[in-house]
């Protein structure tokens, strides 16, 4: 990625407006009528036989001795995307930045530089380390060209697992995130589990103009959330791969959309999932279809069988604001989208070895039988009158997002249980820094497993109710809608974890 002219990363805010105004699909980066583009492709389309180019893996980092020492440069550049080159951001010119790989124990020390031209910061989404001071603290405000040196301890116990790293500067994660800003995190497994090999994929969406710059959001966009008009699999449009005839795959997916839900599915291959987010499943579950929203890993086991497929989004309906007072009708309505391709698989060869055992995981955690010493209610809605600008409000509990404002006060080494209750017509998923939450139930059925996540997804005029131990750390940090427009938007509460025995004021 060549670094370009700071003048040039000042216009791309002023090409959103542009994209605003002009809308017409004409201006739209041509490769959308190739492989990866989202929108309904006829089922056998001629794109599912086109060959892309062979999937490469982001630049890995790994730690040694107990410590990783990493320099990050948030800034914009050229990358190519799809053989065209494109104007987006990116952490050290990579698109996805590079992948950081640490072992429970550790000590990761990254060093944000801001080449970009407005401010930003950094949040290791999932990671169990202290919210305060230079650790993951989503405060922080790193100015154009200045540095801030973070500092993350892993707990000797820290969940192994695929985390990932984002900006987290209110007001514009979802146009930093969108426009390349994002990287994965790999918790290493303290015995390894056998596979032929392990692929980390990074799916994220991006809009690009017809010169191959950035667009940016229309307020239509801003409300229901944006999507890509492409959908990358580690920056890359419609990658192949292949594996050999049963040979078994870890395939470690983040899903870093803003907005884009990913249903995902494999067809015709064995799928086992090993867990979601840093919960690990205590036997692997076989699945058709995997649901990420935005924010949400998944650990696969792909087992392959005879013959090719193709890696697939399939249409998922996260709900729409039609509806809801007209103004944001057409845009708004957009929960029929079809099947997106993301990666071609070939499986070539007869049959191999045997395959290695699926170990059994550790007994997880599980807070069902735990004594709840509080509970609290959560409303998160929509409503017209709201937001800077008068427009839609975006609200948890009636209140839109202030720093300067602690929302929920909680004891240290407490579990408490939270009802989020979803009024609005769209989902809206749940994510708590620092402490995972346990699903217990959803929609009104309780869970019969142990299900830990740190995004949850509250379905569109639904219920779901979790559990957190909020044990390990204390300090102030936020909740938010992961949908990161709507978190732009407000949809976030501060919360502050106070020492065990300290009282509450
Ligand atoms: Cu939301």
């Amino acid at each position: 990625m060549k670094p370009i002219s700071r003048r040039a990363a000042l216009t791309l805010g002023g090409l959103g407006l542009a994209g605003t105004a002009i809308g017409g699909a004409g201006l739209l980066w041509s490769a959308q009528d190739g492989p990866g583009r989202a929108g309904v492709q006829p089922a056998g389309s001629a794109f599912g036989a086109l060959p892309g180019d062979t999937l490469r893996e982001p630049a890995e980092l790994r730690s040694a001795n107990g410590l990783l020492e990493v320099t990050l440069d948030a800034a914009p550049g050229r990358v190519d995307i799809g053989g065209r080159s494109a104007t987006t951001l990116g952490y050290n010119g990579g698109l996805p930045g590079p992948t950081l790989r640490v072992r429970a124990g550790d000590r990761l020390a990254v060093s944000l530089h801001n080449g970009l031209a407005e401010r930003t910061n950094l949040h290791v989404h999932g990671l169990h380390v202290s919210p305060e001071g230079n650790s993951d603290n989503p405060f922080v405000m790193i100015e154009p060209g200045d540095s801030f040196d973070y500092e993350y301890r892993l707990p000797a116990d820290h969940s192994p697992g695929l985390y990932w790293y984002h900006p987290h500067h209110h007001g514009v994660v979802a146009d930093q995130v969108s426009g390349g800003l994002y990287g994965a995190i790999v918790v290493e497994d303290p015995d390894p589990i056998p596979a032929a090999r392990e692929r980390v994929l990074v799916i994220s969406d991006l809009t690009l103009d017809s010169s191959g710059t950035l667009g940016g959001a229309t307020a239509a966009e801003r409300m229901r959330g944006r999507e890509g008009e492409l959908v990358l699999v580690n920056g890359q449009l419609k990658p192949a791969l292949g594996i050999r005839s049963g040979e078994r795959e870890r395939w470690r997916i983040v899903n870093t959309c803003v907005a884009r839900y990913l249903r995902l599915r494999l067809d015709g291959q064995d799928l086992h999932l090993l867990g979601l987010d840093s919960g690990r499943f205590e036997a692997p579950k076989s699945v058709e279809e995997v649901l990420l929203a935005p924010g949400n890993r998944a650990d696969l086991w792909v087992t392959a069988v005879q013959g090719a497929a193709v890696l697939r989004a399939v249409a998922y309906d996260r709900g729409s604001t039609a509806g809801m007072g007209g103004m944001m009708g057409g845009n708004g309505a957009g929960a029929t989208e079809g099947t997106i391709d993301l990666a071609t698989v070939t499986v070539t060869g007869a049959g191999v070895a045997a395959l290695p055992a699926i170990p059994r995981q550790p007994k997880p955690a599980d807070l069902r039988g735990a004594t709840v010493t509080a509970r609290r209610e959560f409303v998160f809605a929509m409503g017209m009158g709201g937001g800077m600008g008068g427009g839609m409000g975006f609200t948890i509990n009636g209140r839109e997002f202030d720093g300067g404002r602690v929302d929920t006060t909680v004891q240290g080494d407490s579990v408490e249980e939270w009802t989020l209750t979803n009024t609005s017509p769209m989902d809206h998923p749940l994510h708590l820094h620092v402490w995972p939450m346990q699903v217990v139930n959803q929609g009104g059925r309780a869970v019969d497993s142990v299900l830990r996540q740190d995004v949850v997804n509250v379905p569109a005029r639904s219920a779901v109710r979790v559990r957190i131990a909020f044990t390990g750390f204390t300090g102030k940090t936020v909740y938010h809608c992961h949908i990161l427009d709507h978190e732009d938007n407000g949809m976030m509460g501060v919360i502050d974890v106070r020492p065990a025995g300290q009282p509450l004021t």
